[in-house]
Order: C-alpha cells, then structure tokens, then sequence
C-alpha cells in the first residue's frame, strides 16, 4: 500500500554545484528518508568556498518572492532546515520564515554553518556570527560544531576537551535559547568522535560516539545534519536521529576513506544510500 503520510521539508542553503555540500546533499539524503525536500537555495556557486577562485551568484532577491508566492498558495512545511547561508540580510529573511511557516509541530533546525577546525570559512565576520546567533535563538534544535558552538557562546574553542568543557558549553548554547542544542565533533575518549546534546526542557544529556578517523572530508556536516533531519521526519527521537546519523555519516566516511578527491569532493554517500535506508527503518 502506498503511504501518504509523506513530511514536506524546507532546507535554505545555497547550491554549490561541484564538492557535495549543502543542497546537493539534503535533497537526495532527506529524499531518501522519504520526506518531499522543498529547497530555497540562498547563493549559486561554481564550488564551496574551499575551492580557490569559486563563482558567488547571490540569490537574496529570490527569497522573498518566493516566498511571498508559496504563502499566497497556502504552502505549509513539517520542517524548516537551516545550513550555510551567505549573509547576514538572508538570516533576517530566514528568521522571517521561521515565523510565516512555523505552523502547529513545524520543526526548525538549524545547522549554524561558519566554520571549523577553529577557524572561521571565507568570507565570514564577527557580524555574521551575531546574526547567526539570533538565528540559533529562535530554533527548536541547532547542531554547531565545537568551532561554531565557540564563536556564537565566546567560549575558547579547545580541540582537546573534557566532558565539563562540552557541558560548560552546553550550557553557553543553551542560554541563546534553542531547546535542544547538539555539539558535534566531540570527543571524549581517544580515538573516538561523535556529539554531545541536551534538551533543556528535561535537562538530560545525551553522548554518542563512534569511532575517529584521522582524515579531512568536506560535507560531512552537512551529511549528519541533512540525516538528522530525515530521521526526525521518520519519527525519530532527536537522541535516535543523532545516533544513526553519527553511524551512517562513519560508515559513509568509511566508504570513502580510498577515494583520493575525497577532501575536495566530499564524501561518496551515493554508494551508501542503500544502507541509510536500511538503518532507518
Ligand atoms: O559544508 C559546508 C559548506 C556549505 N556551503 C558552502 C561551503 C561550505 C564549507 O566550506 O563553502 C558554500
């Protein structure tokens, strides 16, 4: 029989068409998953930023008539999903959004895209993490990574941590105001890597980590956010959805721990697909 039960997700990001990230990853990952990706994409460029000498179309004049055409046809998501967005004008559109879609149960997650590895991406300032930190305040959960996490909170970002470190910055995020906050990339044992969360309604942490692999892949954030977001449509539990999220986006580096462009490229989550099906049911 056939289900019609089907979710309706927006994602707003921008389209990079060469180096899997953002767009190109949430729509076949959430697709996957079995919910309708409606896409807002905020920028068109040649590659991501890490590539040198990429093309930047800004779209920001796009979004409000877009918008203002899916509101006149009484269009409604179950999900509004945030990841790179370009400049600070388009936050304060997204927030906009947030508040003419957010219908009864619409969940916002926002994924604070910015940077990594203690490091800002290009073209980001000070500015630009402000308005991201507003953002973050009017989400229902955020995932930043510790990089991210230290920019919005002005806690010192520590490559090596311990679990008060994660849990001082829990708290930090927390006080921004999202319900649930979700750090990646911490690790609290050697060898290992995965995400620490707590829901502030119930005040309940929640640590999952897998196994850590010495190697750099671009979009591996992108990858566990745009799960994470399959999964909640799924019914999942935010603790289950960061779970398999974490499992699939290793297996998927697995994959392609072999594959010499994978720094550029990005991560071959096409090959997994099959097995993102497999564990989500
Ligand atoms: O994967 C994050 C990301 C998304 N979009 C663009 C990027 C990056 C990271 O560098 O450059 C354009």
């Amino acid at each position: 029989m056939i289900e019609n039960n089907t979710k309706r997700v927006l994602t707003i990001q921008d389209i990079s068409c060469v180096g899997r990230c953002s767009i190109t990853i949430a729509l076949p990952i959430i697709s996957a998953l079995g919910s309708e990706t409606v896409i807002l994409p905020t920028a068109l460029l040649s590659t991501h930023t890490i590539f040198p000498d990429f093309t930047f179309k800004d779209l920001t004049d796009q979004i409000a008539p877009i918008t203002n055409h899916w509101k006149s046809q009484g269009i409604e998501f179950d999900a509004i999903y945030t990841g790179y967005l370009g400049t600070i004008e388009q936050i304060d559109l997204v927030k906009g959004i947030f508040n003419d879609f957010g219908k009864e149960g619409t969940i916002r997650i926002v994924d604070p895209v910015m940077g990594d590895r203690g490091q800002l991406y290009p073209g980001f300032d000070k500015d630009y993490v402000k308005k991201n930190t507003e953002l973050c305040a009017c989400a229902d959960i955020i995932m930043p990574n510790l990089t991210e996490a230290s920019l919005m909170t002005g806690l010192e970002y520590r490559e090596e941590h311990d679990e008060q470190y994660i849990k001082e910055m829990l708290t930090a995020l927390e006080e921004l105001g999202a319900r649930i906050n979700v750090l990646t990339g911490v690790s609290l044992t050697p060898g290992k890597t995965g995400i620490m969360g707590r829901d502030s309604l119930t005040g309940e942490y929640y640590l999952y980590q897998n196994d850590k692999v010495d190697a750099v892949f671009h979009g591996t954030g992108d990858l566990f956010s745009s799960t994470c977001v399959g999964l909640l449509m799924r019914g999942k539990t935010w603790q289950e959805a960061m779970t398999l999220a974490a499992d699939y986006t290793a297996y998927t580096i697995d994959a392609t721990m072999k594959d010499p462009a994978r720094k550029w490229y990005g991560v071959n989550f096409e090959s997994t697909i099959p097995q993102l099906i497999e564990m989500s049911r």
